[in-house]
C-alpha cells in the first residue's frame, strides 16, 4: 500500500500523479489513464533462485516432481516475512498458478545469514517447456505492493 501520491503539475500540461512508494519499490504502470496514480502499483523487484545450491537450474519439463523457488531477502527485504505466500504465481509467463507449498520458516540458501523464502512449484503446472530459458516469479507483499523476479533455467526435456 502506497503511503499517497505525489502530484506533479506544471502549467499547460494535465497533472500527473505517481503513487509513493517504499523504496526500493517502484511506481509500475498497470492499465487506465497514465497521469493518474491509481493506475500504478509498487513493485519490487525481487532476487529469485530457481533450484537453490544448483546453478544449471535444469528443469524437466515431463516430470510430476517440483521446482524449489528461493525469494532472496536483503537488507531492505524479509522475504519470508513481507511475502504473501498465497499469492505466488511461477512459470514461463509469471502468472501460472503453480503453487504447491511454502517452507514456513524460511532458510539461509545463499549464507548471507538473512532467511530466505523457499517455495516449491508444481513442475507441469509452470508451463515450462522446450525452449524456454527463464523462470518467472509474481506476487504481492502482505501490505499490498506487487513483488516480480526471475531466474534462468535450461529445459532438459
Ligand atoms: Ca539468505
Amino acid at each position: 500500500m502506497a503511503p499517497g501520491n505525489l502530484v506533479q503539475s506544471r502549467p499547460g500540461l494535465v497533472p500527473r500523479s505517481r503513487p509513493m512508494c517504499q523504496y526500493p519499490a517502484r511506481p509500475q504502470y498497470v492499465a487506465g489513464d497514465p497521469t493518474a496514480a491509481s493506475s500504478f502499483v509498487c513493485n519490487r523487484r525481487v532476487t529469485v533462485d530457481v533450484k537453490p545450491g544448483d546453478s544449471a537450474n535444469g528443469v524437466n519439463t515431463r516430470s510430476n516432481g517440483r521446482l524449489a523457488v528461493a525469494i532472496l531477502s536483503d537488507l531492505l527485504f524479509d522475504a519470508p516475512a513481507q511475502v504473501d505466500v498465497a499469492s505466488l504465481t511461477f512459470g514461463r509467463t509469471g502468472s501460472e498458478q503453480s503453487l504447491a507449498f511454502c517452507g514456513s520458516h524460511g532458510e539461509d540458501v545463499n549464507g548471507d545469514l538473512r532467511r530466505d523464502l523457499v517455495c516449491h512449484f508444481d513442475t507441469r503446472s509452470t508451463g515450462l517447456g522446450t525452449g524456454d530459458t527463464e523462470g518467472l516469479l509474481q506476487g504481492r507483499t502482505v501490505t499490498g505492493d506487487t513483488v516480480a523476479g526471475a531466474d534462468s533455467v535450461q529445459v532438459v526435456r
